[in-house]
């Protein structure tokens, strides 16, 4: 089989070849644009309309976590409830998998003993801190004090008033992240209550709630 047997079958192949690949090429065109039609679609719908597309089409799960996993601090700024003077700062850092809380808090009670929890909702929106719901409990616990293994999640105990009314916080705990796959805490509200946490059923018998702040991300140097 040499050149000279090529004649018609070869010509009409030889023009058909530059040809052959469209059915292909278009259905690989499909194949790409449909999805970016689509993608900003479903965004939308689902309304992170405000976010850059080209950053969020191609963005897998896992760039989802990778983002979380750098917030490793946080921090609830504690403001008075209606009536109430009592207010303060409390820092949340993760370490490992345990998170330290550290906080300080004035306008106590004095030499009295105030419960403290995580509650479901970042919400500040009533002057009485109803709006921050009831207990972080992610896992579907019952209530109790931090010497309780099992309890709701956002269960911080107690703190002690000394005689000017102010408290000092210092815990570990391994039932959080901040912002972790274990019921991670940013964006949850934080509780002061007006009475000791007893441990009690349903919710510690704490009564009212005397401060409110919601946990907010720390930005960290880069690492
Ligand atoms: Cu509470
Ligand atoms: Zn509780």
């Amino acid at each position: 089989m040499g050149l000279g047997s090529c004649v018609v079958g070869c010509v009409i192949r030889e023009m058909w070849y530059p040809f052959q690949d469209i059915p292909k090429l278009l259905m690989k065109l499909a194949k790409i644009v449909l999805p970016a039609l689509v993608l900003p679609l479903a965004f939308f719908v689902t309304g992170c309309e405000t976010m850059d597309h080209d950053d969020h089409a191609h963005a897998a799960p896992s760039a989802h976590v990778n983002a979380w996993a750098s917030v490793t601090e946080a921090v609830a700024v504690m403001t008075p409830t209606e009536g109430s003077k009592t207010k303060g700062v409390i820092h949340f850092t993760q370490a490992g998998a345990k998170v330290k809380i550290e906080g300080s808090i004035e306008g106590l009670t004095p030499n009295q003993k105030h419960a403290i929890h995580i509650h479901e909702a970042g919400n500040l929106n009533s002057k009485d801190g109803t709006a921050t719901g009831g207990h972080y409990n992610p896992e579907g616990h019952a209530h109790g004090l931090t010497s309780s293994a099992t309890r709701h999640a956002g269960d911080l105990g107690n703190l002690q008033a000394d005689g000017s009314g102010k408290a000092t916080l210092s815990l570990v705990v391994d039932n959080i992240t901040v912002a972790g796959l274990k019921n991670p805490i940013v964006g949850r509200g934080v509780i002061i209550h007006a009475k000791e946490d007893d441990g009690g059923q349903p919710t510690g018998n704490a009564g009212g709630r005397i401060s409110q702040g919601v946990i907010g991300i720390v930005k960290t140097a880069a690492k």
